[in-house]
């Protein structure tokens, strides 16, 4: 970063905000149209706004699992996009950031949207007890999640590997195989969905009024509130960092905004010109005030780097009928990017990232080198002098050292994207995703080559003309893989 300065003495909490779904055009300070986000905006205002950062991945597990390990999520099975019961995906023998952190001093916490597997078996976590495998297995002293989406059961909070007000009346048990005798679905019994019908899928067991993907049956008092989530998972982030104030801390926070079902608090409703999708964005920006303002509150904003960014690309239609596409307007979810969630252009993996470190990142500033997720893991473990072992974050580097990064969309298709170039594998998959959302996949059956300085929205074709530059990607791609 401009002027980030390296004393390896200090230890500044962390707190790492990661939206979901969010594109990259979806900020104020991005060029947002049709909602505002001032909290967002100030922090941008105080820090540096990054215009060339990525996640590794187009979806969320392995973009997830790409930023906590500090490895290529395609080098380890099982990374696609997790059920809800699926099992830890990150193994307890694995090296995570949190571990980095901790073995620095920090407290560490998980709040929000998990998605990376629990207990130690799919399908065999006891829900009603305690999970024999969860986040403090790696790395996390506290955690308070959702197992895997908003849209995947089970709709519960777990704190500390077990579910949050269980119910002993309502036992909670949960299959993606088979629905549970006398259980309505979404599909069979379309009168019980009266909060949010889907546009496609998210017809299995319906929860507050909302069809999901998988089927529950129990849960009582413990299941959620889509319209409160966020004042949930908030409240316990600040409630982290105000137990956490006299120390280092490093706060993981990932926000189930944006992602569908968008069902947000009744006093956001309207906050935008773009109906849900857009309320849901103002939400977000709501959640960012309350732990800036506490930060603030503590007297912790000097000594804090905060980090805000998201899992992958946007989305409009993911599933629910949220009139995301109808509302849209003339904002552009994934700003100049083609594609988005899913896909293997730039739209899947460009992300907004905002960076604020008082007296270290130059307030106000920009950042237009090419940054991918994967390098924090390395980066701050340089930057705080921390040992990591030798076989931990293999694919890390710190970001100074990263002259490329590696993109991976839905089918798995890698990218490589440099200052001058992005490179897109062959892929035989269809040119449009098929099951709904209508992003353009960016798959074709042979090499493609852009220019990133004469064609950043990925429309001309140049790899035939440039059959060197495409053999170097070729190779870094099979070095990768
Ligand atoms: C898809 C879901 C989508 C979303 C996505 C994962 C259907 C029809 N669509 O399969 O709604 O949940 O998976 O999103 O089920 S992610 O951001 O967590 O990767
Ligand atoms: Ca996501």
């Amino acid at each position: 970063m401009a002027g980030c300065a390296t004393e390896r003495s200090q230890t500044p909490n962390i707190v790492f905000i990661l939206a979901d779904d969010l594109g990259y055009g979806d900020l104020g300070c991005y060029g947002a149209i049709g909602v505002e986000t001032p909290n967002v905006d100030a922090l941008a205002s105080q820090g540096v706004r990054c215009t060339d950062a990525h996640a590794v991945a187009s979806t969320s597990t392995p973009s997830r699992y790409a930023l906590l390990t500090g490895q290529y999520p395609w080098r380890k099975a099982g990374t696609d996009v997790a059920a809800g019961n699926a099992k830890m995906i990150i193994s307890p023998d694995q090296f995570t950031i949190a571990d980095m952190l901790k073995s620095r001093g920090y407290s560490t916490a998980a709040v929000g949207k998990w998605h990376l597997g629990l207990g130690s078996e799919t399908g065999k976590q006891d829900w009603n007890g305690t999970l024999d495998e969860d986040l403090s297995d790696i790395g996390f002293d506290y955690h308070y999640i959702m197992a895997a989406t908003s849209d995947r059961v089970p709709c519960v909070f777990i704190e500390d590997g077990k579910v949050v007000n269980h119910d002993p009346d309502h036992p909670i048990e949960v299959s993606y195989k088979a629905n549970f005798v006398g259980e309505p679905t979404g599909r069979d019994n379309p009168e019980l969905v009266y909060n949010l019908r889907s546009s496609h899928g998210h017809d299995m067991s319906i929860v507050n009024g909302i069809g999901r993907i998988g089927y529950m049956k129990g849960g009582g008092r413990a299941l959620w509130k889509d319209e409160t989530i966020a004042d949930s998972l908030t409240a316990h982030a600040v409630k982290f960092i105000e137990e956490n104030a006299s120390k280092p801390f490093f706060l993981y926070f990932a926000t189930n905004d944006v992602h569908v079902p968008r069902f947000p608090a009744e006093r956001f409703r309207g906050a935008s010109a773009m109906g849900l999708r857009g309320d849901a964005i103002a939400q977000f920006d709501w959640s960012v005030g309350e732990i800036l303002k506490t930060l603030e509150r503590l007297g912790l904003e000097k000594n804090t780097i905060v980090v805000l960014t998201s899992d992958n690309g946007p989305v409009l239609d993911d599933g629910y009928q949220d009139q995301a596409e109808e509302l849209v307007g003339d904002h552009r979810p994934s700003g100049p990017w083609r594609g988005g969630k899913y896909s293997a252009y730039e739209g899947g993996t460009m992300v907004p990232m905002i960076i604020r470190w008082p007296g270290h990142v130059e307030a106000g500033s920009e950042e237009g080198r090419i940054i991918s997720q994967i390098d924090g893991f390395r980066t701050l473990a340089d930057l705080l002098g921390a040992e990591i072992p030798s076989d931990a974050a293999p694919d890390s580097r710190n970001y100074k050292d990263a002259e490329y990064v590696m993109e991976m969309s839905n089918d798995h298709t890698l990218s490589v994207r440099d200052k001058d170039w992005k490179y897109i594998s062959p892929s035989n998959g269809p040119e449009m995703i098929q099951w709904g959302p209508k992003i353009e996949t960016g798959y074709r059956p042979y090499d493609q080559l852009f220019s990133r300085q004469t064609d950043p929205g990925e429309t001309v074709n140049v790899a035939a003309k440039n059959p060197e530059t495409v053999a170097r990607f070729k190779q870094i791609v099979d070095k990768e893989r």
